[in-house]
């Protein structure tokens, strides 16, 4: 590829008289001339990956590497003094996901691509995306977030369906991302949209009018925990999403000359948690509507669906009335009874109903009996729901139940994030570990490697000195950059425990400002947004966002602790923070995480973890071992039971533990108020005194130790290099591609050039 060239003829100009975003438009272009370019190759059998999310973060320079040219088109820039990061900063990231669910769909598509699988992802075009993260007064305020720009990754196709809702119909089209695999592979992601969307329904902030469906369908995705004006046009959109998608599927499979019996051979769809779960009565309604009699309609979508299920908190899974389901779908409601009716009869237990004695759908119901394969997202969290959430389903269909332990693609989050750590590796073990993962174990040689252990601390003390730079840039903070980085960055809920942080930072300054200063100084990191009506979420960020101003105002404790929070915490933000990271903070109540993802990134870069027995960290303490990583607190069957047993008492706790009262009183000492919103740091100080529900008190003291330690040990350099490679040489198991060929070889079975050799 000649970048002169390109501009020359696109323009007129030479390198240096382009502007950054003349040379990214460009670049746009060319990248998805080439990848439409690539092979199309039409295979019988195709996967649809259903999912109300794809946070799919920028994807110029990943499309870059994946073509192989991001080395090239580097060179080509540099020689004529050009930066490739600058033109990268041109790019919007599409916000187009909560979190861990939608980044997972993202990491997917570029396995699934990079393994030469037939497969697409289908989801929503949301015009505004989640929301943008603006800080007010130390709060949270939010921005819509648009991201389609006059130079789009988007495709716009003449594909095109209708879709009836109970009292109108509205005109779908679909739009395309091309997904570029490494070996001349392209896929595809359909975005579908309303073309009656209206953007300017859109009110102040991320307010508008949530009755006219026909205008807002595609404007915003629903943060998890939404308000209830929210749920029904959540169901108008998830509707939406699998109407097209079902039609799509059909009309793909008819035209390969597929008898309607024989879906399953034409077809697997992968349902991402129960949003898209109405495809299942969709589908069934489809093929009835083709001819088929219901009962081989059923049996024919049996075979083709498949389900992953995220979630163990009993209050994120979905439960939609009866009632919503007849004002928005009433086509779909004489198959959901029929479908429970049957279930009735064959079994006498009232746990594994479709319809609930309130009438309300339970969707994750709907997936198991109507799915052949039923995952969860790592280990600990399958074992969970086969012995204590599902385990009435367990029961019926043990066959069903498979774990798939989630992933990562190194593509991102190793080439692209840490050039300077992929090129350490590479010298060291050549670049088989990008084809065969395992291959990363072979740094283990160099574990007392002096002079190797030197260039990984090099390598993460320019990290660290890049974010600094950037931090000062975005947000006009200055952080020490001999500091250490400790860091959690994550959506912001209850149970996930920023609140465990937060008290730790409290319980540290206060230490300080009675003398006993840390060895090192300490940057804490946070990046979280919260859900707008998840009222204690927006508590705890203020909480941080106030030990923020406390600690850099104060010259006794800044030249020792700083608290920062980035804004608007996203992919871009996620690939400037990892690389840069000491210490991984992964502190959920064990039993809660399903797996977690960003542990995974974390790891990969080289930092360490500290955390609880919980999703994917128990796979990644058993990688490591003892040495290699700070696990404390409760077990999650010591969780577990404490739930059942309802014993667990928050207020006896902060009676009896000097060292939880004095941080728990601090957050409505003077000090804070004089910063702070009096309303709420005393709600979120009542809320954690009365009720705490996630348990950070059981674990304090717990924390604080494993901490503590991981700082000490900190101060040996050479043997904490020795951890970090230890870490990175242990990660190749949570490659995506791994996943992806788990996936394909026990739920998919999509035919490959050659299966046997690939397995
Ligand atoms: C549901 C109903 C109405 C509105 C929103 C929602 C909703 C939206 C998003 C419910 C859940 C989500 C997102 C869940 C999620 O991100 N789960 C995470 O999935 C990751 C990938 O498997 C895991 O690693 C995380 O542990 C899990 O929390």
């Amino acid at each position: 590829m000649n970048l002169t060239e390109i501009l020359k003829t696109e323009y007129g100009k030479s390198i240096p008289a382009c502007t950054n975003a003349e040379i990214y438009s460009a670049l746009l272009k060319t990248v998805n001339r080439l990848a439409q370019e690539n092979r199309k190759p039409n295979e019988k059998k195709k996967l649809y990956y259903i999912s109300a999310e794809f946070l799919i973060g920028r994807l110029l320079s990943n499309n870059l590497i994946n073509l192989g040219l991001y080395d090239e088109v580097k060179r080509q820039l540099a020689e004529h003094g050009r930066d490739i990061g600058e033109i990268e900063e041109c790019e919007p990231e599409p916000s187009l996901g909560n979190g861990g669910l939608g980044r997972l769909a993202a990491c997917f598509l570029d396995s699934i691509a990079a393994l030469g699988l037939n497969g697409d992802g289908v989801g929503l075009n949301y015009h505004f995306g989640l929301f943008r993260q603006v800080f007010e007064n130390n709060a949270q305020t939010t921005q819509p977030d648009p991201w389609i720009t006059e130079d789009s990754w988007l495709i716009r196709t003449d594909v095109t369906y209708p879709v009836k809702f109970g009292n109108m119909e509205v005109s779908a089209r679909m739009y395309d991302i091309l997904v570029t695999g490494c070996k001349n592979r392209t896929n595809r992601l359909h975005l579908f949209d309303i073309e009656s969307v209206d953007e300017s329904v859109v009110g102040s902030g991320i307010s508008f009018d949530k009755s006219d469906i026909a205008k807002n369908l595609t404007l915003f995705l629903y943060p998890d925990d939404s308000d209830e004006d929210g749920r029904l046009l959540r169901i108008y959109q998830q509707y939406f999403m699998v109407s097209c998608a079902a039609q799509l599927i059909l009309d793909e499979a008819v035209a390969k000359g597929c008898r309607l019996h024989d879906l399953a051979d034409y077809a697997v769809v992968q349902i991402n948690d129960t949003h898209p779960t109405m495809v299942i009565p969709e589908l069934i309604r489809l093929l009835m509507e083709r001819g088929l009699p219901m009962d081989d309609a059923i049996a024919a979508v049996q075979k083709t669906c498949a389900y992953t299920n995220h979630t163990i908190l009993a209050e994120a899974l979905e439960k939609w009335p009866l009632s919503y389901l007849k004002k928005a779908v009433p086509q779909l409601v004489p198959i959901i009874e029929v479908l429970d009716r049957r279930i009735r009869r064959k079994f006498d237990d009232k746990s594994v109903y479709l319809i609930d004695s309130d009438e309300r759908v339970h969707m994750a119901h709907l997936d198991i009996h109507c799915c052949f394969s039923v995952n969860g997202v790592a280990s600990l969290h399958t074992q969970i729901l086969k012995e204590t959430e599902l385990r009435h389903f367990y029961e019926i269909y043990p066959e069903k139940f498979n774990n798939k332990t989630n992933g990562i693609t190194f593509r991102r989050w190793l080439l692209h994030c840490n050039p300077a750590l992929t090129s350490l590796i590479t010298s060291l073990i050549g670049k088989g570990f990008m084809e065969d993962e395992a291959e990363l174990k072979r740094l283990l040689q160099y574990r007392s490697n002096a002079d190797v252990l030197q260039r990984l601390l090099a390598i993460k003390a320019a990290k660290k000195s890049d974010l600094k730079a950037y931090l000062q840039k975005r947000q006009g903070i200055c952080i020490n950059e001999n500091s250490i980085f400790d860091i959690q960055i994550k959506r912001l809920h209850e149970y996930k425990r920023q609140q465990l942080n937060a008290l730790y930072l409290i319980h540290k300054y206060l230490e300080i400002k009675s003398g006993k200063k840390p060895k090192a100084p300490i940057t804490a990191i946070f990046g979280a947004k919260a859900a707008p009506a998840y009222t204690i979420a927006q508590d705890i960020i203020h909480l941080i966002l106030c030990l923020q101003e406390l600690t850099a105002n104060d010259p006794e404790v800044s030249p020792h602790l700083n608290v920062v929070m980035v804004e608007n915490y996203n992919v871009t933000w996620a690939e400037k923070l990892i690389p840069a990271c000491d210490i991984s903070e992964q502190i959920s109540l064990a039993s809660k995480e399903a797996s977690g993802t960003g542990n995974m990134k974390f790891m990969l870069n080289g930092a360490l973890t500290l955390g609880t027995e919980d999703g994917a960290n128990v796979e990644i303490h058993e990688l490591v071992g003892d040495e290699n990583i700070y696990i404390f607190g409760d077990s999650s069957d010591a969780v577990v039971q404490r739930y059942a047993q309802g014993s667990y008492n928050a207020a006896e706790y902060y009676k009896k533990n000097p060292k939880i009262r004095r941080a728990v009183d601090f957050i409505t000492s003077e000090t804070m108020l004089k910063i702070g919103d009096k309303e709420r740091l005393e709600r979120l100080s009542r809320e954690l005194t009365t009720k705490d529900w996630f348990m950070t008190f059981p674990d304090f003291e717990d924390y604080i130790k494993a901490r503590e330690q991981a700082y000490a040990d900190y101060e040996n350099r050479m043997e904490w290099a020795e951890k970090m490679l230890v870490n990175i040489a242990s990660a190749g198991y949570f490659s995506s591609d791994r996943t992806i060929a788990e996936y394909q070889r026990d739920i998919w079975q999509l035919e490959t050039a050659n299966t046997e050799e690939d397995m």
